[in-house]
């Protein structure tokens, strides 16, 4: 019998905005990541890894069901009270990892929405990570810098006081009386916003969005990791006997970057060095924890991100300033938001001791395979409509093989797409600024076609759809093709 029918446990370790050149073994030189550098000597080093969007709900949406985002017209950055954007009981990877036997927990950002319209924060919340596959849940409801700014657990708020209740909105032209919003109380701010992130303030942070109430249950940023760590960690070790699946979440580098006070100082590159010292603490409290219960040979761990970088994103916490050389996006144009590669390319690092030997890889992968991959490694049968984007790459995961898909679509924002077949990549004429002047970041929208051929062009420098129209057209039409829904998958 091969090894893996064994059941492996499954870890996803998925941090928010981390770029392509971001840790130690992707090149970073002033950020020590210790623990993502030894996940990567234990396992395979991918380079050519993609997430689905180059922004969060969309890439997470696919990491979890396995199907393209922009065939979810929901699936756009949610505010912090929107509704769940994937259908209960419908087909996700957790719940085929519990058909499989797994125990199955979501640990970290969630940012796929909640509810079903208006949200009883005060209540146990239907429509949870729990109704999408999760046995287990502890989450924050969107991202660190939107309200409301507390945890769930299974659904409940956590330290939740019933005289203190929760309200949210998002409606702008509410601030609900006595509220202090970044808006009109600057003064209260240990960071100032550079855009948006006026509305309440929590934890001296002006947030997106209005919150009052829920005193107690409000987080504190510095906390957030060890926070999310222990709960990774207890669910880890709550049961030695099922095979688990864990999807932890990590929070950084999103914004606000808030480490705690053990990580302050820790790079000469400001918060945002700072809080990815502190994400590699998260990811080795994982390993060591694997060790200590001597599971980690049987184990697959995963480390990626939902997105590419970016510097300023919302608040004057000096990332651009004290950026000193460092690439965030590493050699790839872009970062997040973005149609070009720095977009979507994120670091991916798998590891299983027992069965997969070190290396790197330069096969074509994609989070969205993650579904149909450990589907095919636990010998679950997916039926058509289940997955509908996701490929059996699991030669290519596990380095059996070289080869992974021999085409991807990725999203920039608000469903433009992008299509990669090979090394060559097709980006159509898209209306839109160029730059996103708030961010600084190059978003890829041109007037005209954009061919590359990242085999001699990794930065996207040279536009070769004039000289190639022939090829330039078939690839744009391949991607309206699969955007039709046209697809041959191979499971
Ligand atoms: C943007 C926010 C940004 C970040 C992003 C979502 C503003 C001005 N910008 O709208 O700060 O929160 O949404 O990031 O509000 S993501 O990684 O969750 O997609
Ligand atoms: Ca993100």
């Amino acid at each position: 019998m091969p090894k893996e029918s064994s059941r492996p446990n499954i870890v996803i370790l998925y941090a928010d905005d981390l770029g392509f050149g971001d840790v130690g073994c992707y090149g970073a030189t002033e950020i020590p990541t210790p623990n993502v550098d030894r996940l990567a000597a234990a396992g395979i080093r991918f380079t050519n890894g993609y997430a689905t969007a180059a922004t969060c709900t969309p890439s997470r949406y696919s990491l979890l069901t396995g199907s393209y985002p922009w065939r979810n017209q929901r699936a756009a950055i949610l505010p912090g009270d929107a509704p769940l954007i994937i259908e209960p009981d419908s087909s996700t990877m957790p719940a085929t990892f519990c058909r499989a036997g797994y125990r199955t927990g979501v640990v970290g950002k969630w940012h796929l929405g909640l509810g079903r319209g208006r949200i009883d924060w005060n209540d146990r919340i239907q429509f949870c990570p729990n109704d999408v596959g999760f046995d287990y849940s502890f989450i924050m409801p969107a991202t660190n810098d939107r309200v409301p700014c507390v945890y769930l657990e299974n659904g409940r708020v956590v330290n939740l006081d019933p005289n203190d209740p929760i309200e949210v909105t998002y409606d702008d032209t509410t601030v609900f009386p006595g509220e202090l919003t970044g808006r009109d109380h600057p003064e209260l701010l240990r960071v100032s916003h550079s855009h948006g992130h006026d509305g309440t303030i929590v934890n001296g942070v002006g947030r997106i969005g209005h919150m009052r109430g829920g005193t107690s249950a409000l987080w504190t940023d510095e906390t957030m990791a060890e926070t999310f760590a222990k709960k990774a960690v207890e669910f880890i070790a709550a049961d030695r006997e099922q095979p688990f699946f864990l999807y932890y979440a990590l929070h950084q580098p999103h914004v606000p970057r808030l480490p705690g006070p053990r990580f302050q100082g820790a790079t000469k590159l400001g918060a945002r060095g700072d809080v990815i010292v502190e994400m590699d603490w998260c990811v080795g409290e994982v390993l060591s924890a694997l060790d200590r219960l001597s599971i980690r040979e049987n184990t697959i761990v995963i480390f990626s991100s939902d997105n590419g970088p970016v510097l300023d994103d919302g608040y004057r916490d000096g990332a651009e300033e004290l950026k000193d050389g460092h690439r965030p996006a590493g050699p790839l144009r872009g970062g997040k938001y973005s149609l070009f590669d720095g977009g979507t390319r994120v670091p991916f690092i798998l590891s299983w001791p027992e069965t997969v030997k070190p290396g790197e890889s330069d096969a074509l992968v994609s989070h969205v395979d993650f579904h149909a991959s450990f589907a095919a490694l636990n010998g679950q049968k997916l039926n058509d409509e289940e997955a509908p984007d996701s490929l059996n790459v699991l030669d290519a995961l596990l380095g059996r093989s070289g080869t992974g898909r021999e085409e991807l679509v990725v999203e920039g924002t608000r469903s433009k797409t992008v299509y990669r077949r090979g090394d060559w990549v097709f980006i159509p004429p898209y209306q839109g600024p160029a730059i996103n002047v708030n961010t600084n970041t190059e978003l890829g929208n041109a007037p005209a076609p954009q061919l590359y051929d990242l085999s001699r062009d990794i930065g996207q420098i040279t536009n070769l759809a004039a000289r190639h129209p022939e090829r330039a057209k078939e690839l744009a039409a391949r991607l309206d093709e699969i955007r039709a829904g046209n697809q041959t998958r191979q499971r």
